[in-house]
């Protein structure tokens, strides 16, 4: 751990940003690995930047390393002739240009941070974003710094039979007593955040793809021996990515070789370095004995995620970690439209924007709130958030509503060949679609630059002589600590007006032709402005805000009548799920202030059963607008949060539903259950999806009849999807086979680590009063590991962030556990420590009982000695 010390807790700002001034020409390195004493030798050639007039000094990052040698053409360096901090060296006097030769040694088996050059299971493997590459040698780590790597690797032959690096294998072969290396290029001028190597004993799928220009391309997964039959999902996901990306936005991919690697040990999802992906095994690995539906969405999405920035990302990448957004949000988008047009376009929207409101709204309205382009950092690592994710797609997604797909597209392609190997903002991005659409897209550039979750509030007003329906939008933003004045944001606001016999009326704006379709996207850009429709015959019902066409709020209230009608029958798939998720949302919410056991109106209860009834629509469709709004949803919407009373609510809702349902739910579990061999496409996942949501809630009912089929699904499951919901149910009830089963589960799947991760997670998110002694038990068993970020995310991330009763116990006992665990995290692994302290940030938004127990926690936290990571997360929370 980096100790906090005063110069290392220095904010960094976007307005202090400098061209470098030293540009690198080319980069030559040699690893020699060995476990706890790696050699890496390497030789950079300097070129002062055009653009600089004055001699500066050269600053080059470097952090835990040992310097053995620098030399300047040629020339050995006197330490006087440099200065040395934690943080790097500066050489005060350099000629125009220069190679610099710099050896290093670094210890990779201690390195339980695993950033830089780390060993998993045994392997080596490089994690380098953000500044990684510091960890390995001396190097102005800094992404507008780009540069042609050529990277040799030596290792004994025996334990490290396979040599990676990026690009192409130039040359290999054998060396003196047992050992070898690889010679590898990278034709790519690049930032030494996407440099990778690997080199361990790992077996190899390969598999080919060829591009619609008739290259072809190897394409090899490096996995584990143990794991050679779990990559043939991954394999076809990488395919259809290379498909997808020629096809909408006519990329081809530039190497002769794409490689992913998945390794157990990994701080984050996967990385996206220049032709050698690295992966978290959980992305990579999946065979329906072992893995989800959902798993096997979340491996497609990844892959397709790490490809995509292959262009938006690498090819084009950021100037500085502020434009994070620029390849993220945009790779996000990416991968969210690759998903949703291999699955369903409704239910992917539903996913997405359920983790907005889940994550990143709670965010923005927290400590940590930032702009999708942060001005300010402490800890880089910090500022990977669903804010510069997922809100950054979200203003993709915008943009494109604003110029229609055509146009954006052409955008995208625009920007991606004018800015073709450089460095760039994200003001460089909308600038290439404003280049190409001839919109002036300044206004909606505020999205980058203001946080926080804007309030859109709706008035209607229909005029029945004069066939005129008004929408008056207000639109407002609250207070965030980057700023608390807020300039007007410009809202595409997609809507619909529905009639009454149930399809949408034709829209036309005052003054306008009648739009084509039966969506019109409004152009908010006031913060008051009004929309007048035309020859509106009757008096519509409002589908305000469809597909979710903006990250806002909306403040519009609609009679439970027309909710349950939009239920029924908005054309928009999202907006039936909306207005379900809002008739919920009201009445569980009225539900809070008295103790009745049947909170959901007859009418909610009505409109859902007939909805369970549906046998036309799609299960993961069908699952989606029966799940009542989460509890973090229903938690967020209370001015102060008691997680205890919203999980009795809701649960006492789910069992009113349970209860009136029985019948028809125990049909539709009946109907949904196998008849063919198990299979991926979107009709059978969504059969399994309904089937175990019925499941799921007839298992509250805990009847004979109900827990005999659980338990025959468990034992007969003929897959992880259904064998995993059975016990995730028995794990919640208090029957006396739940240990039992528990203990069979762990007994048929310790060997698989992914699997074991589930069996921490379900155990850590269950139903039970005894929650917080139960999971303080299972750091002592025998699986549980600090050193493996998936595990700690498995039990102690699940318990603090999924399972909101339990962590929120009123006595404040998972506040304690979690600082105990975060203050042992924090010398091991900063990084994981810093989000697993993030549940506690929250505290101002709960009643004042937690609310007190929480900052305590904090206060706690703050005695203590923090790494970086750490130290920005408190200290904001407690600000
Ligand atoms: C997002 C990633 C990181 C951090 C992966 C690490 C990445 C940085 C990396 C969506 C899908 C898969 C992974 C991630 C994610 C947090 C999230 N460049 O590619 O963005
Ligand atoms: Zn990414």
């Amino acid at each position: 751990m980096t100790p906090t010390n005063p110069q290392s807790l220095e904010t960094i700002y976007l307005h202090d940003y400098q061209t470098p001034a030293y540009l690198v020409e080319s980069v030559d390195l040699l690893f020699q690995l060995a476990p706890s004493a790696t050699r890496v030798i390497s030789q950079v050639r300097f070129c002062r930047n055009a653009d600089r007039k004055a001699v500066e000094p050269l600053q080059l990052d470097g952090e835990q390393v040992k310097l053995l040698s620098l030399k300047l053409d040629g020339v050995v360096l006197d330490p006087a002739d440099y200065r040395m901090t934690a943080e790097g060296l500066s050489i005060a006097e350099v000629p125009e240009s220069f190679l610099l030769e710099v050896e290093t040694e670094i210890d990779p088996a201690s390195n339980t941070a695993l950033e830089g050059l780390y060993l998993s299971s045994g392997n080596f493997c490089t994690q380098c974003e953000a500044q990684g590459f510091r960890k390995m040698t001396y190097y102005p780590d800094r992404p507008d710094v780009m540069a042609k790597f050529r990277v040799r690797v030596e290792a004994e032959r025996s334990a490290y039979p396979v040599l990676l690096s990026n690009g192409n294998l130039i040359e290999a072969g054998g060396l003196s007593a047992g050992r070898h290396f690889a010679q590898w290029e990278d034709p790519f001028p690049k930032p030494c955040y996407l440099f990778a190597l690997v080199a361990g004993n790992l077996a190899c799928i390969e598999d080919r793809f060829t591009t619609r220009s008739g290259r072809d391309i190897l394409l090899q997964i490096y996995v584990e021996q143990r794991n050679r039959e779990l990559c043939g999902h991954a394999m076809l996901s990488l395919q259809k990515s290379m498909q997808w990306d020629e096809e909408v936005y006519g990329l081809e991919y530039d190497l002769d070789r794409y490689m992913i690697v998945a390794v157990d040990d990994f701080n984050m999802g996967a990385m996206e370095n220049k032709g050698l992906n690295i992966f978290n095994s959980k992305y990579v690995l999946a065979r329906p004995e072992v893995a989800t539906d959902s798993d096997f969405l979340g491996v497609e999405a990844v892959i397709g995620h790490e490809y995509f920035h292959n262009y938006t990302g690498n090819r084009v990448t950021c100037r500085d970690w502020f434009q994070l957004s620029l390849k993220e949000g945009l790779t996000v988008f990416r991968d969210q439209e690759f998903s949703a047009d291999l699955n369903s376009t409704a239910v992917k929207r539903i996913d997405d924007v359920r983790i907005l409101r889940q994550s990143q709204f709670p965010e923005d309205a927290g400590p940590m709130a930032h702009p999708v382009r942060p001005a300010s950092y402490v800890e880089i690592n910090n500022f990977y958030t669903v804010t510069v994710y997922n809100k950054g797609a979200e203003l993709i997604r915008m943009q494109q509503a604003l110029l229609g797909r055509e146009v954006f597209n052409r955008g995208v392609r625009h920007y991606l060949r004018k800015h073709d190997g450089q460095a760039v903002t994200t003001d460089d991005f909308v600038a290439a679609l404003e280049e190409c659409s001839g919109r002036d897209l300044s206004q909606f550039r505020r999205w980058y630059a203001q946080a926080g979750t804007p309030r859109v509030a709706l008035e209607t007003r229909y005029d029945a002589a004069r066939k005129e329906y008004r929408i008056v939008c207000r639109q407002s933003c609250p207070a965030t600590p980057d700023r608390s004045a807020k300039e007007p944001f410009q809202i595409p606001l997609a809507i619909g007006l529905l009639g009454a016999a149930g399809g949408d009326l034709p829209l036309k704006l005052a003054g306008e032709e009648v739009s084509e379709g039966t969506t019109l996207v409004l152009d908010l850009q006031q913060a008051e402005q009004e929309f007048v429709f035309e020859g509106v015959a009757e008096e519509p019902i409002l589908s305000p805000l469809r597909g979710f066409s903006a990250p806002v709020i909306l403040e519009y209230s609609q009679p439970d009548e027309e909710l349950a009608f939009r239920m029924a029958h908005d054309s928009d798939a999202f907006n039936r799920w909306e207005a379900a998720q809002q008739l919920a949302q009201c009445e569980l919410l009225a539900a809070l202030d008295d103790s009745d056991a049947s909170p959901l109106s007859d009418l909610f209860v009505k409109s859902w059963t007939q909805t369970l009834g549906d046998r036309q629509a799609d299960g993961s469709l069908l699952t989606q607008l029966l799940t009542l709004p989460s509890e973090v949803y229903l938690g967020e919407q209370m001015s102060a949060i008691d997680p205890g009373r919203i999980h009795r609510v809701r649960k006492a809702a789910r069992h009113q539903l349970a209860t009136a349902g029985r019948k028809l739910l125990l049909e539709r579990y009946r109907a949904g259950r196998d008849t063919q061999a198990y299979g991926l496409d979107s009709r059978q996942v969504g059969k399994r999806s309904l089937k175990n949501f019925c499941l799921s809630l007839l298992m509250l009912l805990e009847d004979a009849e109900v827990v005999e089929l659980c338990l025959q699904q468990y034992e007969f499951a003929g897959n992880m999807t259904d064998r995993l919901v059975a016990l995730t149910c028995l794990t919640s009830s208090a029957l006396p086979q739940r240990q039992t089963i528990l203990d069979d589960f762990y007994q048929r799947w310790q060997q698989q680590p992914l699997v074991v991760d589930k069996w921490f997670t379900l155990q850590a998110t269950a139903d039970r009063d005894t929650i917080c002694t139960d999971v303080a038990a299972l750091l002592e068993h025998p699986a549980f590991t600090f050193d493996n970020p998936n595990r700690v995310r498995s039990l102690i991330g699940a318990f603090a962030a999924g399972n909101p009763a339990g962590f929120h116990q009123a006595d404040g006992a998972g506040y304690r556990f979690l600082t105990e665990q975060i203050l042992l995290l924090n010398q091991r692994n900063p990084q994981v420590a810093a989000r697993m302290a993030l549940p506690l940030s929250r505290w101002k938004r709960f009643e004042p009982v937690r609310s007190t127990f929480m900052r305590q926690q904090l206060e706690e936290l703050r005695q203590q000695e923090l790494s970086r990571d750490l130290f920005e997360i408190i200290s904001k929370s407690l600000k």
